[in-house]
């Protein structure tokens, strides 16, 4: 079977959105609504600009699935933009002339339009940042949501929280995951601590209030992962690698950290590295389960975990935690300086409709990614072409696993 994998195409202001991703296993239950829960999640978050109130993104699964189960074959996916009926003559696919008023000809440091209009041999910045725009993310959660949907099955459950907004910092110690997951749930900014909430709301309100925008920082913790998804023995199969390739490949996205991250420089090994244990009282590895959010690796635990759940580039069993930093978005409705690229005279970038902050919906992307990533990586370790024969791999190992 070939390796689990997904290509998306679309413009922001285009007809739609389509994704294609192959290697899903035949027999996985699935439907648009299931899909929709994602979409409308990342639709959400204070900060976001009007093109959200335009949009009501709903997924169309137009291969790949029948009755409710995936067949093997690659599933295709839509999601129509509304925006489209306004931006027709201007984003038309069939031959036409184009309207010179709106020919984008300043570009906005720190977006794709400078270096993208060169590479491309472009005079119009739009025929870049189109492809370029986050609205392509939203088919990147689309084919999140089946993966997630995949890993469930296994136990496998993955959110998100948003832990800095605009150097405004959230303090999760003391929460357990399912008090942050449902905290985060039903904040406006995906935020588990509500006291920090409003503060941040007006950090955002002030920066739209001088045309500016707001960056931060979002973590996404995958429970139940089995011990042994990636691999050591390769530079391009190690996990931690894949999670940072996936996230980072997000825009906007300008770092990824795994459990302590950066920390780690601040701190001695010993303060820095998990300690091993080990218990064979099958309650006890139950409980490590319901209440740690392990996955299953016999007996075997670690008493922290500031690795974020990988070690040698292999899931060790630990909920896995990543962090990816959010740049603030680079349309700014007070531009920076440019240059225009006919008279090469001095401007103002362009003012684009754009969001103010979209870190929120940034960690519901970076769910997507993780969603993808352990797909991937769970197929590799248990592959199969049903959703049956997986299950019965993975019952092996977990058997195996249990008898060490
Ligand atoms: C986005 C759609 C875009 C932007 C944003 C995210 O819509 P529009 O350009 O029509 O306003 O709101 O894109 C960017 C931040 C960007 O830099 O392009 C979406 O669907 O998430």
């Amino acid at each position: 079977m070939k390796r689990l994998d997904y290509l998306t195409a679309g413009e922001s202001h285009g007809p739609q959105l389509t994704a294609i991703i192959r290697g899903v296993p035949a027999g996985l239950y699935l439907s648009a609504d299931y899909i929709n829960r994602d979409l409308a999640r990342r639709q959400q978050g204070y900060g976001r600009g009007a093109r959200m109130k335009i949009e009501k993104d709903t997924v169309q699964i137009v291969g790949g699935v029948r009755k409710g189960y995936t067949l093997g074959s690659p599933i295709a996916l839509v999601i129509t933009n509304q925006d489209y009926q306004v931006w027709r003559e201007q984003m038309d696919p069939e031959p036409g002339q184009l309207d010179d008023q709106r020919v984008v000809t300043r570009p906005r440091p720190g977006h794709a339009d400078l270096p993208g209009v060169l590479k491309f041999g472009q005079r119009d910045a739009r025929n870049i940042l189109e492809r370029a725009s986050a609205r392509e993310t939203a088919a990147r959660v689309a084919v999140g949501s089946i993966c997630r949907r995949l890993l469930e099955e296994f136990g496998i459950s993955i959110f998100s929280h948003v832990v800095n907004i605009g150097g405004i910092r959230v303090n999760t110690k003391g929460l357990d995951f399912e008090t942050i997951r449902t905290c985060a749930e039903n904040s406006d900014l995906r935020v588990a601590r509500p006291e920090v909430e409003s503060q941040m709301k007006e950090l955002i309100r002030k920066a739209k209030e001088n045309g500016d925008t707001v960056g931060g920082v979002y973590e996404v913790i995958a429970t139940g992962v089995p011990v042994g998804l990636g691999n050591t023995m390769n530079w391009d199969e190690k996990l931690d690698a894949r999670l940072a390739y996936g996230l980072m490949s997000c825009q906007a996205i300008k770092g990824v950290s795994v459990g302590m991250g950066f920390d780690v420089a601040d701190n001695l090994g010993s303060s820095v590295h998990d300690p091993i244990a080990f218990t064979d009282d099958p309650a006890e590895r139950e409980r490590l389960v319901r209440e740690r959010g392990r996955g299953p690796s016999g007996g075997f635990f670690h008493l922290s975990n500031n690795a974020g759940g990988i070690e040698g580039g292999m899931s060790n069993g630990e909920p896995i935690i990543v962090r990816a930093v959010m740049k603030p978005i680079a349309t700014l409705m007070r531009p920076l300086q440019s240059v225009d690229l006919k008279t090469k005279d001095s401007f103002e970038a362009v003012r684009e409709r754009s969001d103010v902050c979209a870190v929120p919906a940034a960690a519901v992307v970076g769910e997507a990614i993780v969603a993808f990533v352990l797909a991937q990586a769970f197929l590799e370790k248990f592959g199969g072409d049903s959703v049956a024969e997986i299950k019965a791999n993975y019952c092996n190992y977990i058997e195996y696993l249990d008898a060490y």
